[in-house]
């Protein structure tokens, strides 16, 4: 069988990628498995300049998946530069999907052009989706013309495929998806978390430093698979599906509702040999199944 794909122009191995944040820039999962196994790597959201995040604490589980607050932290845009992308090119060979965040329209094009520099990065994710941020974040991907004025501003500075990646927290996934594409987006990434909050009992306060912070994992793969479908039939862009997947089966079914590539999120942070056990799952599973190459079933639904 073959579990290659196209995304964009650029041919991965296979769709599995880490959800961008669950891998960082890569160091910490090298000796857990072979990177190179990956379809690609997804990097941790870089903004202009290094970010704490907020304070702890910033998870809390709940059944069926996990509430963040991490609120953005990284590096920053010089250090992800010089020092994240040489050290994860020495330990990974595959293709590198870099993720970018920003405050305002501006920062996403500048930082956007300065990435387009990098010949390592082979894919822009923009992600106008964080709901950790008291401004822009999910402010942006929640309003169809600041998504594509977003989008706009990066595809003036780059000619490498963009993928937006979209919030779930709006009334209609395919007004922000369509916003998108007219800007110039080559693709959509979908889902970031939804806004939710947990509660203390004892303290009667939230477990969340912040009060609100983002749910994922298997309590949203329905609603991603729905969403995934929705922007697959309203716009000809290529999708990353993204929301709970955690084993083959997962990813075959995302596939069948509209994907093209998919990401692994939370499910790494409950075993961090996910990405590998799917990715060697994967060609069973599509035997099984009588599946000879994912394009035979994308958007079969
Ligand atoms: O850093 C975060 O709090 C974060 C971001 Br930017 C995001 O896009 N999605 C997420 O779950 N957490």
């Amino acid at each position: 069988v073959d579990m290659s794909i196209e995304l964009a122009g650029v041919r991965l191995q296979n769709p599995v990628m880490p959800a961008s944040g669950t891998f960082g820039y890569g160091q910490e999962y090298k000796d857990v498995f072979d990177l190179n196994k990956l379809g690609a790597l997804v990097t941790k959201s870089i903004t202009k300049e290094p970010r704490y995040g907020n304070e702890l604490p910033r998870i809390a589980e709940c059944t069926s998946g996990m509430l963040n607050s991490i609120g953005l932290q990284n590096p920053g845009l010089e250090h992800f530069r010089e020092v994240d992308l040489p050290e994860l090119r020495k330990i990974y060979r595959g293709p590198i999907v870099a993720n970018i965040s920003g405050f305002s329209v501006d920062e996403y094009r500048e930082v956007a052009a300065k990435v387009d520099r990098e010949e390592q990065v082979e894919i822009l994710e923009i992600n106008i989706s964080c709901p950790n941020v008291d401004h822009g974040g999910s402010a942006f991907g929640s309003n169809p013309k600041l998504s594509e004025e977003i989008t706009r501003a990066v595809r003036d500075v780059t000619k490498k495929p963009i993928f937006m990646k979209l919030t779930p927290n709006v009334l209609d996934i395919t007004e922000i998806a369509k916003a998108c594409e007219s800007g110039g987006a080559d693709g959509i990434s979908l889902i970031n978390n939804f806004k939710a909050m947990r509660i203390d009992l004892k303290t009667r306060k939230t477990i969340t430093s912040k009060t609100y912070a983002g749910l994922s994992g298997p309590a949203i793969r329905p609603i991603a698979m729905r969403m995934v479908n929705e922007v697959y039939h309203a716009c000809k862009l290529p999708i990353i599906g993204i929301g709970g997947i955690s084993c083959a089966d997962d990813v075959l079914e995302m596939i069948m509702a509209g994907a093209t590539g998919i990401e692994i999120g939370s499910a790494n942070l409950v075993d961090p040999w996910t990405c590998q056990k799917t990715i060697d799952a994967l060609p069973k599973r599509m035997k099984e199944l009588g599946i000879r190459n994912l394009e035979e079933i994308r958007g079969v639904v």
